[in-house]
């Protein structure tokens, strides 16, 4: 089916030549629609890859929740410029559902934010916003009546991504397991801490709040001043530790280098983005954060780190068949990049630690 017919299901008339791709998301394919000036609004078209979110009902039930429960605590704080502060989901006309399927994929619309800018890399500064951006975006969702599903079961439990590594490296379907042997090893030496927030929640020590679980810098929306606008890319908000969106973030935006650089030298850990952040975020989170939290944020940028590191390798070995790549071997370079930035971490750590204590006093 063309994109126009679907965007007619959505009650939006354009032509095929309004619809063009955009962004660099690894999961689902997504598009701009230029609807104006016929129409208010310009949109985000979406193909939702099902094959990664099985349960679009519940993935979409979600997303309806969640931005209907900020936009209530936006209206309440007597915000002024919502529609540009949380995402606008369009229904589909004959179901009303928010999202259409053409017998072959899920497609859904939202409303197209303006005059707004994604980044890849940031500014002390922007990243400081960003820290209070998403200590706001988990308060708000603390007390969200709606069950929120996990879209991905077990989608950041460290302890399944080293099953489904180990079975990748038994079942060795690409071939790639000798090449990758050194890397392989170096992973498995760090699994046991890796997993340590698994044992803190069983041992009660550690709660799951809802969270984003996709905290990537392009996952959010900045406007000329460099505050942050919105959050988005909600397919993955879930309950989870909040680790997963305090050490998402900084994996990607206090990286010097790129998330698939070829050139490891680029990649190293970036302190000033790494206390910038921290300081915008427990501004917001130290009210409700408890200290066992507080005190494993280091740990954190650990976990997501070596978290995609293995999740990339684990793709490679597979033979490529989760994340989108460029070219052959784009896992592998991604895998390697990410340990090369694992290595860089811990390295910082002591210094992390003291920064966290020395803002916390
Ligand atoms: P993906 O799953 O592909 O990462 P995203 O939801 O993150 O999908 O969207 C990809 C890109 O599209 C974003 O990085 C952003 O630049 C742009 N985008 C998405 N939604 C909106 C929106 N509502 N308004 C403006 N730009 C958007
Ligand atoms: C995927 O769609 P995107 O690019 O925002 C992935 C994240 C990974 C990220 C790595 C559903 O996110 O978990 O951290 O790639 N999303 C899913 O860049 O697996
Ligand atoms: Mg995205």
């Amino acid at each position: 089916m063309d994109k126009s017919e679907i965007m007619a299901r959505f009650g939006i008339n354009v032509e095929e030549r309004d619809i063009t791709p955009t962004g660099n998301g690894h999961i689902n394919d997504t598009f701009k629609v230029t609807a104006r000036p016929a129409s208010p609004f310009d949109y985000i078209l979406q193909r939702i890859n099902h094959h990664i979110f099985t349960d679009v009902d519940a993935l979409q039930s979600n997303i309806e929740n969640v931005t209907a429960h900020i936009r209530g605590k936006l209206e309440k704080k007597g915000e002024h410029d919502i529609d540009r502060k949380v995402i606008k989901v369009v229904k589909e006309k004959s179901t009303g559902k928010s999202y259409f399927f053409d017998g072959e994929s899920y497609w859904r619309v939202m409303v197209f934010i303006d005059d707004a800018l994604t980044r890849e890399s940031i500014t002390p500064e922007n990243a400081c916003h960003a820290g209070e951006a998403f200590g706001q975006f988990q308060m708000m969702l603390s007390d969200i009546p709606d069950k929120i599903e996990e879209s991905i079961p077990d989608f950041h439990n460290m302890e399944l991504r080293l099953r489904q590594f180990s079975d990748a490296i038994d079942a060795d379907k690409a071939g790639k397991r000798k090449e990758v042997a050194a890397l392989i090893d170096q992973l498995i030496e760090r699994a046991e801490h890796a997993c340590l927030a698994e044992k803190l929640f069983r041992e009660d020590r550690l709660p799951k709040r809802i969270c984003h679980c996709d905290t990537k810098i392009n996952n959010m929306l900045f406007d000329r001043n460099g505050e942050v606008l919105c959050v988005i890319d909600l397919d993955t908000v879930m309950p989870s530790f909040i680790f997963s969106d305090y050490g998402d973030f900084l994996r990607t935006a206090a990286n010097k280098g790129d998330e698939d650089d070829r050139n490891l030298d680029r990649v190293e850990f970036d302190m000033e983005i790494f206390k910038a952040f921290t300081e915008g975020y427990l501004k917001v989170a130290s009210d409700f954060l408890t200290d066992v939290e507080i005190e494993n944020l280091p740990y954190a940028v650990e976990r997501f780190a070596y978290m995609q590191a293995v999740r990339f390798l684990t793709d490679y070995l597979n033979g490529d068949t989760y994340y989108k790549t460029a070219y052959p071997e784009h896992n592998l370079v991604r895998a390697k990049a990410q340990f090369k930035l694992l290595q860089s971490i811990e390295s910082h750590k002591p210094e992390m630690e003291e920064f966290i204590n020395s803002i916390k006093r």
